[in-house]
């Protein structure tokens, strides 16, 4: 009994996890992302649309998320998501001055 109730207690924390997950946009624009600094909670995820006739390669080194989504071209997007709190750089591989910083809240 007291295992069912506490495994419909975690599945309804996941739940409402994800329910109230959101989703946030970091375009890419004329060399340069459409904000320079973003604030989300741990779960969120973002979208890096690229609005740009040319390539761009979104990638963080920061340790509280690591990821390279590759090259792609306009009208592509990719998605990250965020699940641990930290201050992560976002850079572009091909645009050395292209830098936004996400904060990710617990
Ligand atoms: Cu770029």
């Amino acid at each position: 009994m007291l295992r069912r109730v506490l495994t419909i207690s975690i599945i309804a924390v996941s739940l409402t996890g994800s329910l109230f997950a959101a989703e946030h946009e970091v375009g890419q624009k004329e060399k340069k992302f459409t904000t320079e600094s973003l604030k989300v909670k741990v779960g969120d995820v973002v979208s890096f649309p690229n609005y740009d006739s040319f390539f761009h390669n979104i990638y963080s080194l920061s340790s509280e998320k690591i990821f390279d989504l590759g090259s792609y071209p306009q009208g592509q997007t990719k998605k990250v998501k965020f699940d641990k709190a930290g201050k992560i750089l976002v850079e572009c591989a091909i645009h050395p001055g292209m830098k936004m910083t996400i904060e990710v809240q617990p």
